[in-house]
Parts: C-alpha cells; structure tokens; sequence
C-alpha cells in the first residue's frame, strides 16, 4: 500500500521555513523537505567519519568502536583529525543533524496546521546533548570533557566522570531528573492500563461498549479523589518527560562548573542547619 487513502489530502506543499517549493515533495512514506536533505547529509558524513575513525582505530567490533574527544591537552581549539578532530566532525555532524530534524518536524507540523509541541520536546533532548558536548567541555576548558562515540565507551564516560565527583547520587540535580524519569514511566503505565482497560470492556457480547472519558476520570475520582482528565494527562506526561531531560542537563553541566568535589559535600548545609548542628 503505497499511498494510504487519506494521504492524498494531507499531502499539501507550503509551510516550508526556508527554500519556498525547494525538496517540498515526499519519497515513499517520508516527506523530504529542505531539512530532510540536510538530515541526510549531516547523518550520511557523520557515519562515514565514524566509519573512517574506526578503521585508524583497531576494531571493527560494533560494540567496541570508539571516536574520542581530542586529549585535554588541546583545550578548545581544533585538533588533529586522528587526534579527536574526527569526534569533533562527528559532532558537527551530529548537532546538523538533529536540529535538522527538529526543523522537519517543525516543516510538518505547519504543514498540517499542528502546534509545535513534538520539535518543542525533542529540542530537550538536542539541549541536553549539546549540554554534554558543548556547554560543559566549552565552561571545562576542553573538548576532553565530552564523551567519546562508542557503545561500552560511553558508558565507561559515565562512570568514571560519576566518580569523579564520589557518590554522584549525592547530586541533588541528578536526584531531581531520576525523580522525573520515574515519574514518567509511573504516569505513562497509569494512562495506557486506563486507556486500554476503558477499551477493552468486560461485559460480552456483540454491542459491548468502549467506556467514556467518564469513566476514566470516575475511575480516579473512586481511587484517589481526583482525575487530572483526558487533555490534562498528556501535558502531565510531556511536563515529566521534559522535566526530566532539563534537570539531567543541570545535573551534568554543575559538575565541574559550580561543583567540583564530592557530591556528598553539598549536603553539608543540611547537616549545618542551626536547629541540630549542634546535636
Ligand atoms: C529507544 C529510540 C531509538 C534509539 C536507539 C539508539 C545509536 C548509537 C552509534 C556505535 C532510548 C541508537 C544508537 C545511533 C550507535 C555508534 C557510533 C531511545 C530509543 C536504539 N547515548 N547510555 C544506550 C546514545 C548518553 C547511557 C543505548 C546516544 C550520555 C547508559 C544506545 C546518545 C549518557 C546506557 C545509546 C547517548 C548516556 C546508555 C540505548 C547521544 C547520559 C545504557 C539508548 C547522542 C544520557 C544503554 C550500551 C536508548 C546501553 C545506553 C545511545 C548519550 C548513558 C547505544 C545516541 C553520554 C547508562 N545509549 N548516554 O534506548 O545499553 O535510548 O548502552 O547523546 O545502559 Mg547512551
Ligand atoms: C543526552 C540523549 C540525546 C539524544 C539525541 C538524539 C540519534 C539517532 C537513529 C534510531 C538525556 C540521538 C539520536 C543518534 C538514532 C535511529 C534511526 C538524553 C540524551 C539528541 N543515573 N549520570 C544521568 C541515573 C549513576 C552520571 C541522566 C539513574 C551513578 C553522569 C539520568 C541511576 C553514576 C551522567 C541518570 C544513575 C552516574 C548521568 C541520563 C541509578 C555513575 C550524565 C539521562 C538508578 C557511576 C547524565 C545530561 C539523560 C546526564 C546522567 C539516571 C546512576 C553518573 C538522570 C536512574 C551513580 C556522569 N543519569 N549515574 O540525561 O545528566 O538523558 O546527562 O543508579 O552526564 Mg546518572
Ligand atoms: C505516537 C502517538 C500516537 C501515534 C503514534 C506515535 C507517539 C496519538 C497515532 C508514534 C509512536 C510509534 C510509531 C511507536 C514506536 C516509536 C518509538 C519506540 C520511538 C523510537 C523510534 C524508532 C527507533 C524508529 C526510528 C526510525 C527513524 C528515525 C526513521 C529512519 C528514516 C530515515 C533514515 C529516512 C528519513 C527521511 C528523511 C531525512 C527525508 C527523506 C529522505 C529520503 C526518503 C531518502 C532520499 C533522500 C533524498 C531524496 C534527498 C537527497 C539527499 C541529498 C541530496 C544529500 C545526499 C548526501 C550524501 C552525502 C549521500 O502519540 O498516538 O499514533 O504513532
């Protein structure tokens, strides 16, 4: 099925950002776009840059690959390509493609006349990447800062850079954003059994009915004295996500920035409140 019946209608051009009529087509099932085409420039270089360091590197052991940031050493300034000049390609690559991405998704939404929450989320995202790799190692002093491309190397990253300020747990930043991403999954698991047990009625029979939002907001109103309702879930949920994306993005960017020893330490205004620092 290569045009579903109702594309034909919602297919329409106009509502470009840039270009006017340029790439303002679709290919399949995706719509192309200006910034289709620059997504596709961006990811296709940034692959065959990581491709390129991967063959200076000694394995081609997917897990393995690593494209690293230059060595602390060179600061800010732009290194040699087989000593983290690659990671910093990589990087440009990676910041085009993925606001290329939001500004397709921002093409689309006027296309349809939507408003821009879904380029307005995924921003957060892009926000806390480039927290990660430009932000912080920009504030640090160097690009070593950042973490390296590689699937076990990333995580080592998070480990030691974790250590490096004792108990990172302790982070009262990261705490919140744990907190958050929590809560997303409790209020996601909350809202799909609700829409699916309303769905999926228990009487039998041909001419069983789905259940009302009624029901939904009465089932809640019983358990806890409250529903937040049908519209109110959904900014609930996008609040959480996004919540829990910013504060991961302030938890990293403090650490070494405006902290820069054990997190632990930071209580230490807690455990000095004058009602018991003298117990
Ligand atoms: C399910 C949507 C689909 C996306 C997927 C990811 C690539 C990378 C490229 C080898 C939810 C596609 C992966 C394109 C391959 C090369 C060069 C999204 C879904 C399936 N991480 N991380 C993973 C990235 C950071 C951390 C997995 C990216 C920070 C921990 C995957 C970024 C920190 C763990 C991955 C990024 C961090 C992971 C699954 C960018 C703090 C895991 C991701 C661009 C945020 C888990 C082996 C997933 C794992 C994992 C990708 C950044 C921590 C490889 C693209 C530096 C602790 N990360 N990550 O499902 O199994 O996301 O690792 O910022 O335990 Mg990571
Ligand atoms: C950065 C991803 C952006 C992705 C983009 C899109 C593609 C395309 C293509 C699929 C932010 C990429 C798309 C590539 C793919 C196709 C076709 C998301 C990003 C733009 N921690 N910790 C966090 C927990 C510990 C440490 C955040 C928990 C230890 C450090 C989150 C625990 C130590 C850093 C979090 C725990 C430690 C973090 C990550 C538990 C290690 C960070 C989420 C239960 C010893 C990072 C901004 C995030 C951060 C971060 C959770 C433990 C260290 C709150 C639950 C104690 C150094 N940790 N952590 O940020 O804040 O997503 O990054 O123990 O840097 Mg932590
Ligand atoms: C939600 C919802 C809801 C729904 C939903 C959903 C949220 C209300 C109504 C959606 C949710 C789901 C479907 C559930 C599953 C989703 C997830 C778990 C999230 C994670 C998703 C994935 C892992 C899938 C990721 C897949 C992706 C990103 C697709 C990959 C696609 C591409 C690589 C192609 C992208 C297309 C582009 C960029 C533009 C078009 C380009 C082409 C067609 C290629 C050809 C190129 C050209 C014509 C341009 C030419 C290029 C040039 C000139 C440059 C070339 C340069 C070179 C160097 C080569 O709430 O309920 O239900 O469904």
């Amino acid at each position: 099925m290569a045009l579903l019946s109702f594309e034909r209608k919602y297919r329409v051009r106009g509502g470009t950002l840039i270009g006017g009529d340029l790439f303002d087509f679709w290919v399949g099932p995706f719509y192309v776009g200006f910034f289709g085409v620059t997504t596709i420039f961006f990811a296709a270089l940034g692959v065959l840059m990581i491709a390129f360091g991967a063959s200076l590197g000694d394995t081609w052991n997917p897990w393995l690959i690593s494209i690293d940031p230059p060595p602390i050493e060179y600061g800010l300034s732009a290194a040699p390509l087989s000593e983290g000049g690659i990671w910093q390609i990589v990087t440009i690559c990676a910041i085009g493609a993925f606001v290329s991405w939001a500004l397709r998704q921002v093409e689309i939404s006027r296309k349809l006349g939507m408003g821009l929450h879904v380029p307005f989320a995924f921003a957060f995202a892009i926000l806390a990447y480039i927290t990660l790799v430009v932000i912080r190692p920009v504030l640090m002093g160097a690009w070593g800062h950042a973490f390296p491309y590689g699937i076990w190397s990333h995580l080592d990253w998070v480990n030691n850079v974790g250590y490096a300020y004792g108990n990172f747990h302790y982070n009262p930043a990261h705490m919140i954003a744990i907190t958050f991403f929590f809560t997303t999954c409790l209020a996601l698991a909350l809202h799909g059994s609700l829409i699916l047990s309303s769905t999926n009625p228990t009487d039998d029979g041909k001419d069983a009915n789905v259940r009302t939002p009624e029901h939904e907001d009465t089932f809640f109103r019983d358990l806890i004295g409250y529903s937040i309702g049908t519209l109110g879930i959904h900014r609930l949920g996008l609040f959480l996500a996004l919540s829990a994306v910013f504060w991961s993005a302030v938890c990293i960017v403090v650490s070494g920035t405006v902290w820069f020893d054990a997190w632990s330490g930071w209580w230490e205004w807690y455990t000095n409140l004058p009602w018991w620092a003298d117990l």
